[in-house]
């Protein structure tokens, strides 16, 4: 494929956090508005690089920035903008309301605030966007089931999902099994983050305590054969986040990364940018790097952009729209 039909490829993005997104020059600028020094988490124009505790803290400090309603409105409306750009018709945000907290917002007013933003990117670039809360799992069981509690509270606009985010490292996933059965009790649906950082085992107990249709990253799966079989049989769909996995020293090169074994062992698989100027990526570029680095054809790439719509949290009739 050239590089102009990748880039006219369709495309949809189901695992990224919104203050994630925020590119190192509006953090400056928000920094230098709020009288805070940023120099520890910048250099040069671009994030610092560092390990993923590094990274959560740095991502903590950037977040802290973003004050107001107007603030988160117009991270996600620039977001959405820049990935309809690329060829995204669909994405789906993770938006962390201990996070709005700490910057001063009220959870339902930060909800309405990124709700507002994705309005405004569907108005004018068509893309159609959802939130999903996430409860941190560093902050421990209590903050994750608030948020799963939160998540499930009637007239959140556009949410549609609930999501384990944070160290994985930190409890054990059945801690997390009743935030995850409120947030399911409520229709939402579910991901976690698993087989980033932690093993094949983590993934099977996150599996069978918090049954999300959806994993957060999932790559680590990929070390345990009767895991991956029953992946691939049960048809949970991995949000794979190549950019970020080679950042955060996940994988040591790009021929390392298992995506292509992954897809080749039948799993049913999407490409996600995470927290893209963090781990210096973009949507469009984990397609590129699924073709370039991992020698997939067009026909692989346009079937992560189909099984996202199928795993889409999204109701019967947008997805038949989507499709
Ligand atoms: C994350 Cl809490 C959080 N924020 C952004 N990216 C993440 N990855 C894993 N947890
Ligand atoms: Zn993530």
């Amino acid at each position: 494929m050239t590089p102009d039909r990748l880039a006219r490829l369709p495309k949809a993005e189901l695992h990224c956090h919104l203050e994630g997104t925020a590119s190192p020059a509006l953090v400056q600028r928000q920094a230098a508005r709020h009288g805070v020094d940023v120099s520890d988490i910048l250099a040069d124009g671009a994030y610092r690089r560092g390990d993923f505790q590094t990274f959560l803290r740095a991502y903590d400090r950037a977040s802290a920035l973003f004050r107001t309603e107007e603030d988160y409105a117009e991270l996600t409306r620039t977001y959405l903008a820049a990935i309809a750009a690329e060829g995204a018709f669909h994405a789906e945000l993770f938006v962390s309301p201990d996070h709005a907290r700490a910057a001063g917002l009220a959870p339902r007013t930060y909800i309405g605030a990124v709700a507002a933003g994705a309005a405004r990117a569907e108005a004018d670039h068509g893309i159609v966007c959802r939130l999903i809360v996430v409860g941190v799992r560093h902050f421990g069981v209590a903050a994750v089931e608030a948020a799963a509690r939160f998540a499930a509270e009637p007239g959140l606009p556009r949410v549609s999902g609930f999501g384990l985010a944070g160290d994985e490292t930190v409890g054990r996933p059945a801690d997390f099994a009743r935030a995850f059965a409120i947030a399911g009790e409520a229709g939402l649906g579910l991901t976690a983050h698993a087989g980033e950082f932690a093993g094949p085992d983590a993934v099977r107990e996150t599996l069978d305590a918090l049954k999300p249709s959806r994993l957060g990253h999932g790559v680590r799966a990929v070390e345990d054969r009767e895991l991956l079989r029953r992946i691939a049989a049960e048809g949970v769909v991995l949000e794979v986040c190549p950019g970020s996995n080679l950042a955060l020293g996940v994988y040591p090169s790009p021929a390392a990364h298992p995506l292509r074994r992954l897809v080749e062992a039948g799993c049913r698989v999407t490409v996600n940018s995470d927290d893209p100027p963090f781990f210096a990526t973009s949507l469009a570029a984990e397609y590129a790097f699924a073709r370039d680095r991992q020698g997939l054809a067009e026909s692989v790439l346009a079937g992560f952009t189909r099984t996202a719509i199928e795993a889409a949290f999204v109701d019967k009739d947008t997805r038949r729209m989507l499709e």
